[in-house]
């Protein structure tokens, strides 16, 4: 075991022992009420989309950034985007995949990145799904050794954070249907471990030197894999072969919480997928079931800012809420996806909460969830608002990809 995981797993280990107990238990979870999306600051009732979009949305976007995953630089960092490496010929001739080294400059520093794009050979104008990876982008190709070693993967062993349920990528159904898929793996941003920041994207920032990480809305490392997104968009955009009125952004676990916190920002992303978000994605941080505010923030301190652990053991004064980030990706399409066995994300609670920002999607005329009543296994709701929940643990399935590749579908259509 390598140093850095025996020390971070006795922390974890230590952290639970002291932590409140986390509650698995429906009856026990505790009355709680959650911040109205359509009541502004000033008590302003929003009745209109207009209103929705000058007035409520900037405010709720700076409590989401202020509060929890930290500022977003505004400066432009310079980006060069190279193909390194292109087969024409892959999935017998149905497909092709690209390897685009993506290098930026900023505040004196360099930093590089490698993408990874399977496209299918037969559509002349692509939709898109970016979906970061977890373990490199050749591990979702299945150690193919044509694919080059992404650019975190010198350090990448040293990292203690190495992630199991990475699921499947279901390259060949997405190239079916008509679907490109983008990816690249999440370390080559900001590798995932506190100690780390040194060697992520926030060097290319003027002022993003040592110490201003304590700043209580400094850039988390959610922020910043929601920036990565936001590259390979403006990368995609440019593709004479990429449609660019369909992107979609996609994402497992902490990187559904980047997901949602991407498509938050960045409108260019028309569809956003959390597959099992949990904690500081989609589920309701109010409701007492499954991870704690405790636990996460302890655990990963460098997902969120750090003023975000000022809410620990006080969540019901936070001033917003996890619907309110699902509402901010209105009036674009919007879906959650739960896992039966994974209790630690709250699948309750990510329902509900896809539920609770229906209300701002009303305010266009579309479809939320619309029903308190969360579905059985393997019965999606699929309006502007869509869920499901599946049997199983948490994980990225075939499943989970046919869904999305519907919901795609649906809101892509010409
Ligand atoms: C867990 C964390 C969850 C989830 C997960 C993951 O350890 O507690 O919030 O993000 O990691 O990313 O797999």
């Amino acid at each position: 075991m390598k140093r850095n995981t025996l020390c971070m797993a006795i922390a974890v280990w230590a952290l639970s022992l002291s932590a409140p107990a986390q509650n698995f238990d429906e009856s026990k979870v505790a009355p709680y009420q959650l911040p109205d999306p359509l009541t502004c600051t000033d008590g302003t009732k929003v009745t209109t989309s207009r209103q929705w979009e000058k007035k409520r949305r900037p405010e709720v976007m700076e409590m989401f950034q202020s509060l929890m995953y930290g500022r977003t630089p505004k400066e432009k960092v310079k980006a060069e985007y190279t193909l390194m490496k292109e087969d024409t010929h892959w999935l017998g001739g149905k497909a092709t995949v690209q390897q685009v080294k993506m290098h930026f400059t900023g505040n004196g520093s360099t930093h590089d990145a490698m993408l990874l794009i399977v496209r299918p050979n037969a559509v002349k104008k692509t939709p898109v799904i970016f979906c970061y990876n977890f373990q490199g982008n050749a591990q979702t190709m299945g150690y193919d050794s044509s694919i080059l070693p992404h650019a975190s993967s010198s350090f990448y062993d040293q990292i203690w954070v190495n992630h199991d349920g990475c699921g499947v990528w279901d390259y060949e159904r997405a190239v079916d249907r008509g679907y490109a898929i983008a990816t690249m793996c999440y370390h080559d941003i900001h590798p995932d471990d506190p100690e780390y920041r040194g060697q992520s994207v926030a060097k290319l920032f003027a002022g993003y030197e040592e110490g201003e990480q304590m700043r209580s809305d400094a850039w988390s490392a959610i922020g910043m894999w929601a920036w990565g997104a936001s590259r390979v968009a403006d990368y995609l955009e440019k593709q004479p072969w990429a449609d660019k009125r369909h992107l979609a952004v996609m994402g497992h676990s902490r990187l559904g919480k980047t997901a949602l916190w991407a498509g938050a920002q960045d409108t260019r992303f028309g569809v956003v997928i959390s597959n099992e978000s949990g904690c500081g994605g989609a589920t309701l941080t109010r409701r007492n079931f499954g991870e704690t505010l405790e636990i996460i923030t302890g655990a990963f301190p460098h997902w969120f800012c750090p003023g975000f652990r000022n809410f620990v053991g006080k969540e019901h004064q936070m001033p917003f809420d996890q619907h309110e980030l699902l509402a901010l990706v209105a009036p674009r399409a919007l879906y959650v996806a739960s896992a039966e066995q994974d209790q630690w994300c709250d699948p309750k609670g990510e329902f509900l909460s896809a539920y609770h920002a229906g209300e701002v999607y009303h305010l266009y005329g579309y479809q939320g969830l619309d029903t308190t009543e969360q579905p059985g296994l393997h019965q999606p709701i699929m309006h502007r608002v869509g869920y499901h929940i599946r049997a199983g643990i948490h994980d990225v399935t075939c499943y989970d990809w046919s869904r999305y590749l519907d919901f795609c579908d649906r809101h892509f259509a010409p």
